[in-house]
């Protein structure tokens, strides 16, 4: 007889969903969404329903193996876990000896959101003192740029969107990636509220909207400027807002006065007959509730986006907890403190840190020591991280030894010396909180590991003891760590104590139930002026982008290439569902037209860091002079390019973030390259 059990989705995924999981003989059947998830209610989506088809052992690692190919070759021999195990710490223990703890550098990110298997690899590197990584490839731009203004105060609860009359999708596709706040979308337009969306391309997100205005990728700063100068000029901003709850409204004031109006259109890419009309927007509709995507932020002008639009949503008082307004970037339901999980007590001395977004520099010319182990678990850095050829060339390194954890064979997995197999969040015991809505939950494995797959948790707990580590956290069990990191969460109902929570069920964040005057309540107020870190401008103001605006770059490679998610991958995860395709490249009829390509074409998209083939989509859902290539798409050989080899290896304005959304290229169709070199095409 079947029976189900109930799970969370461990997905990089704001929805963070309730999932019921039919199992019968120890095997999944089927996953569905657990109608008692107060946010996601039995819905979920298609990519995580086919998820049982990556238990069939034909897609799983179920064994220890050892490389006997060549590097990314991807031809592996079988050995035991004694053998894995004994050749892990002689490898480790042997370049610790020669070149000191530095030389270990682990990858890893956000494959399993489980806090416990997320940070289960930090108490070990620590202890052997390892590199550490700054983990920013994701949100940390947003993140920090969020702060500045904010400071503590989170987002607004999304089921508050339902209660809008206007509702604007800010460099987010929210069908593709955070599909449930959808249904509040849905609800308040029922009611009359109106989408806008805001984004360099049509997404579907667009596509289903009332307004939709293409902005320039890196353009939101002088667009949220330029309507906040008009709003001011109108008097249309909420003047009790900014006077009891703000400040430096003055200053931001200020400067908006003293620029010539053309540079936000200019920089924004939107005229000011349409800045006209959104003021006019946002003027009219008091409940205004800002959905605001990590989307925006990927570029070398996305922290000042986030800072200019919070600034925007703080002068209209959006943040006043009053129905139907409010501005949501991440929840931030559930602070806690994970240093009970990562245990930084354990760190001996001070070893470096790095930004985990240079891996292919620190692979390749990486400093002193050099890394001459890399520890690879949660992510798919050849796939998922910037620089792809750099990359691959750093791991192509014949005196790099490289450990990768892993579920099915990914493009990293192929360049591994030893390739241990990991389980999956349904043969985990794991606590699950979410960064799109306000509650959390622990759940039990719902079958027991396939083959002789391990944890994260249990890797590293393991191996520490194997390396002959004896300190007190490698002795916790997964509820120790729970436990632990529960006891220092704040936003917990009082009448539930963390031994209930780790029973199971929905508990829902005490910090959903807002009141007036978050800011005040937080002790501060809403910052448009922070001077606290020198380096950076003082308050939201138009700068100039760093590969887009490069004057160099322009010349040489005309088109800008924003690479967004699609819905039906996790970033880089489920790729191996799709073996052999190269994704689509959306291009504007009158690029195309210049370059002589046809809709369909197999196009080559190239710069000065590499190139990659995709197929090319002509159409007006994108601007003139901007490519985009949603996907990332797996590379049918191991040499092969990802989208990530055009994308460079430096930094946003803040917080260290990625350029994912800001890379120059030329397109050139490969049906032209065929034919005059005779091909039959
Ligand atoms: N199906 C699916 N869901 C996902 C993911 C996935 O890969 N697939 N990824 C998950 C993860 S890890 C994350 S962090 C989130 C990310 O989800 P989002 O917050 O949605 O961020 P992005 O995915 O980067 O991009 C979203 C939108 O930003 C737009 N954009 C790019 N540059 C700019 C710009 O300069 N200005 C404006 N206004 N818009 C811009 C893109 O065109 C895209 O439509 O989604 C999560 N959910
Ligand atoms: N060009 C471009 N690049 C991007 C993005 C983009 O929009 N455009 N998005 C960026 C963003 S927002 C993010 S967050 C990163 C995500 O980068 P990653 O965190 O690397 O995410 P995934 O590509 O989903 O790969 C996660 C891997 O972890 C594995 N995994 C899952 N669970 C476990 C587990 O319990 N243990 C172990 N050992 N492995 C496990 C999965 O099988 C999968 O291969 O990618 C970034 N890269
Ligand atoms: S990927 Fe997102 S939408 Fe899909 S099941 Fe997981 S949490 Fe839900
Ligand atoms: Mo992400």
């Amino acid at each position: 007889m079947p029976t189900v059990k109930k799970t969370i989705c461990p997905l990089d995924c704001p929805d963070s969903c309730g999932l019921l999981a039919t199992v019968e003989g120890g095997r999944v059947l089927s996953l569905a969404g657990d109608p008692e998830h107060p946010y996601t209610r039995g819905v979920i989506c298609r990519k995580m329903r086919r998820y049982p088809e990556r238990l069939n052992p034909e897609q799983r690692l179920l064994h220890p193996q050892l490389r006997i190919g060549s590097k990314g070759e991807g031809r592996f021999a079988r050995i035991s876990w004694d053998e894995a195990w004994e050749r892990l710490v002689e490898a480790l223990q042997q370049r610790v000896a020669a070149h000191g703890g530095e030389t270990v550098m682990p990858f890893c990110y956000a494959g399993n959101m489980g806090l416990v298997n997320r940070f289960a690899g930090f108490p070990l590197l620590h202890r052997l003192g390892a590199t550490r990584i700054e983990q920013t490839i994701c949100s940390t731009a947003a993140s920090s740029a969020w702060k500045l203004g904010c400071g503590p105060v989170g987002g607004t609860p999304p089921e508050a969107a339902a209660e809008a009359t206007l509702i604007v999708a800010w460099g987010v596709n929210i069908r593709a990636t955070a599909m449930h706040f959808w249904n509040y979308v849905a609800q308040a337009r029922k009611n009359g509220a109106k989408l806008l969306v805001i984004d360099p391309y049509r997404n579907d997100t667009a596509r289903h909207a009332d307004r939709y205005i293409p902005v320039a990728p890196g353009g939101d700063s002088a667009l949220a400027l330029g309507v906040l100068r008009l709003l001011l000029e109108r008097q249309r901003l909420d003047n009790e807002f900014i006077a009891a709850q703000t400040s430096g409204f003055e200053q931001l004031a200020g400067y908006l006065r003293s620029v010539p109006f053309e540079r936000f259109t200019e920089q924004s890419g939107v005229d000011r007959q349409t800045m006209e009309q959104l003021a006019s927007l946002l003027a009219e509709h008091q409940r205004s509730f800002f959905r605001i995507g990590v989307g925006l932020s990927r570029n070398s002008r996305g922290g000042m986006a986030v800072r200019a639009i919070t600034a925007l949503a703080a002068a209209l008082g959006l943040y006043d907890g009053r129905p139907g307004r409010g501005a949501l970037l991440f929840s931030g339901a559930f602070g806690g403190d994970t240093d009970r999980l990562s245990c930084p007590e354990l760190l001996g001395s001070s070893p470096r840190t790095v930004n985990m977004i240079h891996l292919g520099r620190m692979l390749t010319n990486g400093g002193s020591p050099p890394v001459k182990a890399l520890i690879v678990y949660n992510a798919n850095p050849l796939t998922v991280a910037p620089d792809g050829a750099t990359v691959r060339r750093g791991l192509a390194r014949e005196d790099l030894f490289t450990v990768v954890h892993e579920q099915v064979m990914t493009p990293t997995a192929r360049y591994a010396d030893l390739l241990l197999p990991a389980t999956t969040f349904l043969e985990n015991r794991d606590i699950y909180r979410s960064y799109g809505h306000f509650f959390l939950g622990v759940v039990d494995p719902v079958v027991s590991p396939a083959g002789e797959a391990i944890s994260n948790f249990e890797l590293f707990q393991t191996l520490a003891k194997k390396m002959g580590f004896s300190d007190p956290p490698f002795f916790q069990s997964v509820d120790d760590r729970i436990l632990a990191y529960l006891e220092t969460v704040a936003e917990l109902p009082v009448a539930v104590s963390p031994a209930d929570i780790a029973g199971g069920g929905y508990i829902e964040s005490v910090r959903a139930r807002r009141g007036e005057a978050p800011f005040l309540r937080a002790g501060g107020r809403f910052r448009f002026v922070n001077a606290d870190d020198p380096t950076l401008p003082p308050h939201a103001c138009l700068i100039e982008g760093l590969e887009f605006d490069h004057p160099d770059l322009l010349s040489r490679f005309p088109l800008k290439l924003i690479t967004p998610p699609m819905a039906r991958m996790l970033n880089s995860t489920f790729g191996e569902r799709y073996p052999g395709e190269t994704g689509e490249l959306l291009i504007h009829p009158s690029d195309a037209r210049e370059r002589s390509i046809f809709d369909g074409d197999p196009v080559q998209v190239r710069n000065f860091r590499g190139s990659v083939v995709r197929r090319a989509t002509v159409s007006n859902d994108t601007q003139p002079g901007l490519v985009v290539a949603e996907g990332l798409y797996w590379p049918a050989t191991p040499d092969d390019a990802g989208i990530n080899d055009l994308v460079s290896q430096h930094c946003s304005d803040m917080g260290g973030g990625t350029l994912f959304h800001e890379a120059r290229v030329e397109v050139e169709s490969m049906r032209r390259v065929d034919a005059q070199g005779g091909g039959d095409e």
